[in-house]
């Protein structure tokens, strides 16, 4: 049985959402609710204590952190493949699969928190109240984010630096799609899988331009949202 804690935005579940979905696997959702904390109750803490989604577990054994849960999908359900057959090709996809959950995952998140979270946190509790509920987020960085989206917001500037780090990713991945037709390969991987999201939110920040003005992005791009399983990862709806 396959179960995954997750939540509908969050990019790093919609990473193995698309990479269940590619495979047709049935799963049972355990949607976390971020908004309410649900990541940092001791039940969920139990299972991540990094207090974070996505969580996998599969015949009662559990796995965290998307990357690592992606590539244990392929190896207990090898088909369809999502990585390459070639040895190269493979550790080219692991050099992608690394440098998303380094580089973009952590970029993403101070443009996402001030467009999503901040209009429903700023001004709900003073600073205090936020700091005390962030004391008790593990991740230290991701709180200090929070804390920011949720009082003062993040300045213009800095949210530039953020895009400027996006924009890199993205000119790596036009080079790369200059080479062949998906980021690591001419075939379809992780790489592809673990990378959607993160363009996806792009566009959802209203930075669509960034995609455009790199033709193979947006080839890739559209590639991406014609494919069933990013279809039903990225529609999924909590019930
Ligand atoms: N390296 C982790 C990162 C997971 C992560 O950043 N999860 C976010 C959602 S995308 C989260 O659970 N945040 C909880 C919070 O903000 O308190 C992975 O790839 O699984």
């Amino acid at each position: 049985m396959l179960e995954l804690w997750h939540n509908a935005n969050s990019t790093c579940s919609q990473k193995v959402r698309i990479a269940l979905a590619e495979k047709g696997l049935n799963w049972t959702s355990h949607h976390v609710n971020l908004r309410t904390f649900e990541q940092l109750d001791a039940q969920f803490l139990a299972l991540n204590p990094a207090g974070m989604v996505p969580v996998l577990r599969h015949d009662g054994r559990v796995l965290r952190e998307s990357l690592v849960i992606n590539e244990y999908l392929d190896d207990v359900f090898p088909q369809p493949a999502l990585r390459p057959a070639d040895a190269y090709a493979r550790a080219r996809m692991r050099e992608w699969t690394l440098y998303i959950a380094e580089e973009p995952t952590w970029a993403i998140k101070a443009p996402s928190y001030q467009k999503n979270l901040r209009p429903v946190l700023a001004g709900t509790k003073s600073a205090e109240q936020f700091e005390a509920i962030a004391a008790r987020m593990p991740h230290r960085e991701n709180a200090r984010r929070w804390v920011r989206a949720a009082t003062d917001g993040f300045t213009r500037e800095e949210l530039d630096v953020e895009l400027a780090r996006l924009a890199r990713t993205l000119d790596r991945m036009q080079a790369a799609l200059d080479e062949h037709a998906w980021l690591a390969d001419q075939t379809y991987s992780l790489a592809d899988v673990d990378m959607a999201p993160f363009v996806h939110r792009l566009a959802a920040l209203g930075e669509g331009a960034m995609i455009e003005m790199r033709p193979r992005v947006a080839d890739w791009y559209a590639r991406m949202r014609a494919r069933p399983a990013f279809a039903r990862a990225m529609g999924f709806r909590p019930d």
